[in-house]
């Protein structure tokens, strides 16, 4: 039986409630939470719902734990020791309220730009995740530019393709080859993963292109390990081997696209051989994947956002796009590419945000990137004075800890954080305002990996005195004297507000459909792309973007060394040899459920992966503990010497809380704030260091 929460009903003792994995991935898993006398007892993926198919990662398995975790933040706090020691003492609510409303209220009499949220994806979903945007486009604030994962590979989307669009998760189950570039997937997109796996059964070949043989391109057919930052010539050799050997669809070129010439132009430098040099691979290997990809098909691209963290991340998404029209692939339900499939959704995310709510009688808000939170909070100009965080932990997850630690722990900044754990980033809040779970409030998710709405009802009551993210900010919109109506629409308002609900994709399907069933999966044709109807300006997929050109950019994508390589910056790379990538560790998201303890027990300690020859070049061994080094700062890590790397590349897993690091530092302590070319992004895996005995 299945049933959904609702305060004040009888209820049975054991119940059933239908839930949405909250968390920032492409699997958005359809949860069911069992609970007994009030209490969830376990929480398992739903068999009925195809994505999911009954399987939940290691992580989320766990909720249970996670949720009643004796860490978890139960009552608001005002900071009483200096910023960043984390030392707090329990206030009431209505204290709590109370003094934000004040603070926020006398900063605004002066400049309401001077305040800035800060939140990015601890929550997916529309209700706790952008609600809260609603006031504080009331209030005049800063905007966030929401940099820190996706926007240069969605900006490459947009300008190529037209929108985060492509294929159908489910249908890869039916190509016969998989190429997962930039991701690993077993760790960070298993339900594709499964379906690779049948694909595979059923006698599909797969490929992974990733620096480093991580647990997904351990278990492809071929490996392309490739140097960081150098896809867009990988894919330019790709595209000048598809046109000499005649695997070009031309029909399909021709009638489907615009710019192919001169993209075959600009293709054509790229030889076996001097791609071979600059992605520091095979020349045949190459040849062999442009013959796999130019003659298999139905030809799929599994493309994540692993190989747009550099400088040239976002041309090269672009370049990487067009491959399937090349080949004609998006004729095929089996062929194609997914990166995201986010722009299928018909939302309204000005209903749901309410720009319209901006103060009239002053000037748009200025907006600051998130992606140089660091810079922003030492030198904006005018400086910015308060900062809400919630959703996010940006001490852990943004670039160059040390400005971003300085920035946090300016003496004259009103930080508020809104969480569900004290995190590095709580520890320098003024105050500390406890937020619930998913098992204990509601929302409405989309997915940027498959094509289903997903409900969460909430399973329990909230524990201790924690408040929903869209609890506080009503609460608090009411203490700033505001009335206006939607700052206090309730949860399922805000949820209808959400989704265009007249869309035919949804097939009549309505909020009330969704908290019965679960989930809707909208109604996309099949092999949408068949016959182009791209949702470019043109129809076509834009190799040619008249609308980059129109912004002074180059209309075409191009190969663009990573800042911080030896092509780019010779005298760098001669101080720090090493170009170091730090992709998620496996039992960890993000920065989310590195204080579970069984999980970090799983991962263990801060860890990196060296060549053999880099190491003994640096007479280290397998169990030190090195020190991973540059300009802008060090962390220290227990070293793995092995060939699963590349000579001159560290694999250094994230993203660790700072504070439950040996040495207090993870791996952003290296990282830089420079942006991408498209998105203005950042480029986490642009870094060169040192290693060296700790
Ligand atoms: N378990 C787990 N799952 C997660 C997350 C997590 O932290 N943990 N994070 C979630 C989030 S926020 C996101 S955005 C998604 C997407 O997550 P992604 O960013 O796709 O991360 P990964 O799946 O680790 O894949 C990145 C892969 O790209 C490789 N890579 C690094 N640099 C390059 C390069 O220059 N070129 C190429 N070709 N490959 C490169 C890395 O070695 C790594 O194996 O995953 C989500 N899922
Ligand atoms: N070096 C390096 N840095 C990276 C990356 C990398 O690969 N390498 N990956 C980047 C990527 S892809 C991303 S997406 C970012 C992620 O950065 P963030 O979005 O900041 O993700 P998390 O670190 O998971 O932090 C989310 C926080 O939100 C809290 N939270 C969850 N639900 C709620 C809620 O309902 N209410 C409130 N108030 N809080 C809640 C969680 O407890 C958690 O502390 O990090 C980026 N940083
Ligand atoms: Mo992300």
């Amino acid at each position: 039986m299945i049933n959904s929460a609702v305060s004040g009903v009888d209820l049975p003792l054991r119940r059933k409630v239908l839930g949405a994995c909250p968390h920032d991935c492409p699997d958005t898993c359809a949860l069911v939470s069992t609970v007994v006398e009030g209490r969830v007892v376990r929480v398992a993926g739903n068999h009925e719902h195809p994505a999911t198919d009954g399987v939940l990662c290691t992580k989320v398995a766990r909720y249970a734990e996670r949720t009643y975790a004796a860490s978890r933040l139960l009552h608001p706090m005002r900071r009483v020791g200096p910023k960043g020691s984390g030392r707090f003492e329990p206030v009431t609510w209505d204290r709590a309220l109370g003094e934000v409303a004040e603070r926020l209220k006398s900063i605004a009499a002066r400049n309401p730009q001077a305040i800035l949220p800060y939140n990015y994806a601890g929550t997916m979903g529309f209700v706790q995740g952008e609600f809260p945007q609603r006031f504080f486009h009331r209030l005049g604030a800063s905007l966030l530019d929401k940099t820190i994962c996706a926007s240069a590979g969605a900006t490459a989307l947009l300008y190529t393709l037209g929108g985060s669009v492509g294929m159908d998760v489910e249908r890869f189950v039916d190509a016969k080859l998989i190429v997962i570039w930039g991701s690993n997937a077993v760790a960070s997109n298993l339900h594709f993963w499964a379906l690779a796996q049948e694909a595979k059964r059923r006698g599909a070949r797969l490929i992974a292109i990733d620096p480093y043989r991580s647990d997904t391109a351990q278990r492809c057919h071929e490996h392309l390990a490739l140097k960081p930052g150098t896809d867009a010539a990988l894919a330019f050799g790709l595209i000048r081997e598809l046109e000499c050997k005649g695997w070009i669809d031309h029909d399909y070129v021709e009638r489907y696209t615009l710019g192919a010439a001169e993209l075959l132009e600009r293709a054509r430098d790229y030889t076996l051989a001097r791609t071979a040099e600059i992605c520091g691979l095979e020349p045949d290997r190459i040849a062999a994947l442009a013959r796999d990809y130019g003659t298999t098909a139905p030809a799929a691209i599994r493309l994540n956002y692993g190989m747009q963290r550099v400088r040239g991340g976002g041309n090269a998404a672009r370049l990487i796009a067009g491959l399937p029209a090349l080949i004609g692939a998006w004729r095929h339900p089996a062929g194609g590419l997914l990166l995201s499939s986010s722009g299928h959704f018909p939302l309204r995310p000005q209903a749901l945000s309410r720009p319209d709510l901006l103060p009239r009688d002053q000037p748009a808000p200025r907006t600051i990137n998130m992606s140089t939170i660091g810079q922003a909070l030492l030198h904006a100009n005018p400086p910015i004075e308060a900062v809400v965080v919630y959703n996010a932990n940006p001490l852990a997850v943004a670039p160059h800890t040390a400005e971003v630690r300085e920035g946090f722990a300016r003496e004259d900044l009103f930080t508020v954080v809104i969480e569900q754990f004290q995190t590095d980033t709580a520890d320098y809040a003024d105050l500390l305002l406890p937020a619930t779970t998913q098992l204990e409030h509601f929302d409405l998710h989309k997915s940027y990996g498959h094509r289903y709405l997903v409900i969460n009802e909430p399973a329990i009551e909230p524990c201790g005195e924690s408040r929903s993210n869209a609890r506080i900010f009503r609460e608090l919109a009411a203490r700033m004297g505001w009335s206006d109506d939607p700052l206090f629409h309730d949860d399922l308002e805000v949820a209808e507000s959400a989704v265009d609900w007249s869309d035919p994709r949804l097939g009549g399907a309505r909020l009330a459909t969704l908290r019965a069933q679960g989930w809707v999966k909208l109604a996309v044709p099949d092999a949408p792309f068949a016959q182009g109807n791209f949702p470019t300006p043109s129809g076509k997929v834009e190799f040619h973007s008249a609308r980059l050109e129109a912004l002074g950019l180059d209309p075409l994508p191009n190969h663009l060394p990573p800042y911080e390589s030896a092509e780019h910056d010779p005298a760098l790379a001669a101080r720090y040899p090493l170009s170091m990538i730090s992709p998620p560790a496996r039992h960890f998201l993000n920065s989310s459920f590195v204080n579970v303890e069984s999980l970090r027990a799983a991962e263990g300690e801060q860890r990196c992966l060296l060549h053999p020859h880099d190491a003994a070049a640096r007479a280290l061994v397998e169990g030190d503990l090195v020190r991973i080094h540059n300009d802008r700062g060090s962390l220290q890590a227990r070293l793995v010497v092995s060939d699963r790397t590349r000579i001159g590349l560290v694999v250094a897993f994230g993203i660790w809380w700072h504070k439950l690091t040996r040495g207090g530092n993870n791996v952003n302590a290296v990282t830089h704030q420079r942006l991408t070319d498209l998105g203005r992004a950042a480029a986490f895996y642009d870094c060169l260091v040192e290693v060296s005995k700790a």
